[in-house]
């Protein structure tokens, strides 16, 4: 086995849950063994069997865990620059959907494109996040409504975390919108249910998750893939009170769900509820920015309750077109008032507990050496700027 890694010169940001904000450690060092963090803490502490070996060292930049973004839609064929402009002539999200736009035109384009049309277009995609620092990245299906475009989003999902140097959560959403020419039910049942199980069997789904929403699934409907979920041993998360509050995010509590996602009509009885499960609330400023939505998440009543708050792109063709993973974190301070401390708690430690990850998210021994170090100072400089990005090294299990 190679000598441990060395890292000094850092100032870390390890995000443990136990520290009021950042968990800041100043000139700290890190050392990494065979992919995993063995060691952190003030350079002058570091043990003498470290401290002889030849170190790397960062002029003390900031080092933080590798981001995750924990809620993307990035595997998708076409784009939706024309409903752009239909909002900006006035439709509403809602009227583009009800007029046979929105998700399923992305449908039809996911489903005419092929395995490798869909991998090389998401590539980019994970290239930008790569380049952001982030280490693990959430997919979700969703785009296919029918069986073989829905296993084909999943494989390239998986194919993503093959091609290139990240981990890729796969989140099986075939509960995303009703196709056209079936009603609801009739989806669920006859093609829904059954690919999931196809999915599951293909090892292709890490968690499963749905759209309750006026415009895609009741509760009724989500409580049986959730159902579903639970008798395959899957976890659940749910895209709940985006645009309306229909009882979403208290079903995903019911069910244990990782996360509820969106909640922007989340009320303060649905916060006691996912603090309760431990149900995290995925924050996703992109979506309520490019939507014009005017309803901000009660971030003051998930702190008031104890719920952990994680931050992601969405990054999707459609409600929320955003490749940056740090213009989030900026987003969700200037749009929801949470902290930058808050943001970056968003995207690391609150974002691995989202995808039920706990080797992830922290810095800490035992912890996977996903580390992110950045030409700042201060980590709020993260959440500050805005088309900004400090990026210095990634590090992604151990390997610069
Ligand atoms: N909520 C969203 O914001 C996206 N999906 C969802 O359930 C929208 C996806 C799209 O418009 O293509
Ligand atoms: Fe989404």
């Amino acid at each position: 086995m190679p000598p441990p890694q060395v890292m000094t010169g850092l100032t870390a940001a390890t995000m443990v849950d136990d520290a009021s904000s950042y968990g800041l450690v100043n000139n700290a060092a890190i050392v990494v063994a065979d992919g995993m963090i063995t060691w952190v803490g003030h350079q002058t502490d570091l043990p003498s069997d470290y401290a002889g070996l030849e170190h790397q060292t960062f002029d003390g930049r900031l080092v933080t865990p590798a981001l995750i973004d924990c809620h993307t839609h990035i595997v998708h064929g076409g784009n939706r620059a024309r409903e752009f402009e239909m909002r900006l002539n006035g439709a509403s999200y809602e009227e583009v959907a009800r007029a046979g736009g929105g998700i399923v035109s992305t449908v039809a384009a996911t489903r005419d494109a092929t395995e490798a049309e869909l991998l090389q277009t998401a590539l980019p995609r994970v290239d930008a996040l790569i380049s952001q620092g982030v280490g693990v990245v959430e997919v979700k299906s969703g785009y296919g409504l029918d069986r073989d475009t829905e296993l084909k989003m999943l494989r390239v999902a998986r194919a993503l975390g093959q091609e290139r140097p990240i981990r890729v959560v796969t989140s099986f959403l075939g509960a995303h919108a009703v196709p056209s020419g079936l009603d609801a039910d009739t989806y669920i049942d006859t093609i829904c249910l059954p690919t999931l199980e196809a999915a599951h069997a293909e090892g292709l789904v890490d968690a499963v998750d749905g759209f309750c929403e006026g415009i895609a699934f009741d509760t009724h409907q989500i409580a049986r893939v959730f159902d579903a979920a639970r008798t395959l041993g899957l976890p659940v998360k749910l895209h709940a009170e985006q645009l309306s509050h229909i009882g979403g995010t208290a079903l995903a509590a019911e069910y244990g769900a990782l996360s509820a996602d969106h909640v922007e009509y989340a009320t303060a009885a649905d916060a006691e509820a996912m603090a309760a499960a431990g149900t995290v609330a995925v924050l996703l400023p992109g979506a309520f920015y490019t939507i014009h939505e005017t309803q901000a998440p009660p971030v003051q009543a998930f702190r008031d309750h104890g719920v952990s708050m994680a931050v992601g792109t969405d990054w999707n063709p459609g409600s929320s077109p955003l490749g940056s993973i740090l213009l989030a974190m900026n987003m969700t301070c200037t749009l929801f008032r949470m902290t930058p401390a808050e943001a970056l708690a968003g995207t690391t430690r609150n974002a691995a507990r989202a995808l039920g990850l706990t080797d992830c998210g922290v810095i800490a021994p035992g912890m996977r050496a996903d580390l992110a170090v950045w030409t700042v100072s201060d980590p709020a400089e993260l959440s500050y700027g805005i088309g900004i990005n400090p990026l210095h090294t990634r590090i992604f299990g151990g390997v610069i």
